[in-house]
């Protein structure tokens, strides 16, 4: 017989993780408040999430990595805004950011979800924002709770850190 999982879209019990980068507050304060609202609409109550701020996305691996390992919370959303014509060095931002939230997840072996944009432009950022192309940050949310629900299903690894 097959064995099937898949995660659910109950965030029932669940604490969570928000980190954002305030590198272009104005695009991660709305990806802020896209992941809170999609949070909640899912079930999880308010006092199970924290949010922290950091400087830029540079910075969201290591504040995600010390949330994972604490033990305090069954996923991480990380949020932050790159955008290729405010830097000379976007790839390196962009590159390092996805490196290491990817290094955390697997570290932890707790979800750390990937809600960065990165784009050429400010307004191609704020369309993804909450403008005509959604709320990247609503969506990181609900994989969130989708991973962490799913994790908690699948059987335990012993190679986790
Ligand atoms: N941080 C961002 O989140 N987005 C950017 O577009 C960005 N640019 O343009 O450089 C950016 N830089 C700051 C970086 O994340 C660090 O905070 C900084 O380098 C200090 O380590």
């Amino acid at each position: 017989m097959t064995t099937t999982y898949d995660g659910h879209l109950n965030g029932d019990g669940l604490r969570v993780a928000v980190v954002a980068g305030r590198f272009n507050s104005l695009v991660t304060d709305r990806l802020v408040d896209g992941a809170l609202d999609a949070l909640r609409r899912h079930g999880v109550d308010d006092a199970s999430v924290i949010v922290a701020r950091v400087p830029g996305a540079f910075e969201l691996p290591l504040a995600a990595a010390r949330l994972a390992s604490s033990g305090a919370v069954d996923a991480v959303v990380c949020l932050g805004a790159v955008i290729r014509g405010a830097t000379g060095h976007y790839e390196q931002v962009a590159g390092q950011c996805a490196a290491g939230i990817q290094r955390a997840q697997l570290d932890t072996g707790v979800p750390v979800i990937f809600g960065v944009l990165t784009t050429d432009t400010v307004e191609q950022a704020l369309d993804r924002a909450g403008g005509k192309a959604g709320n990247k940050g609503a969506e990181a949310a609900v994989s969130a709770i989708e991973m962490a629900d799913l994790v908690r299903q699948l059987p335990k690894g012993g190679g986790e850190r």
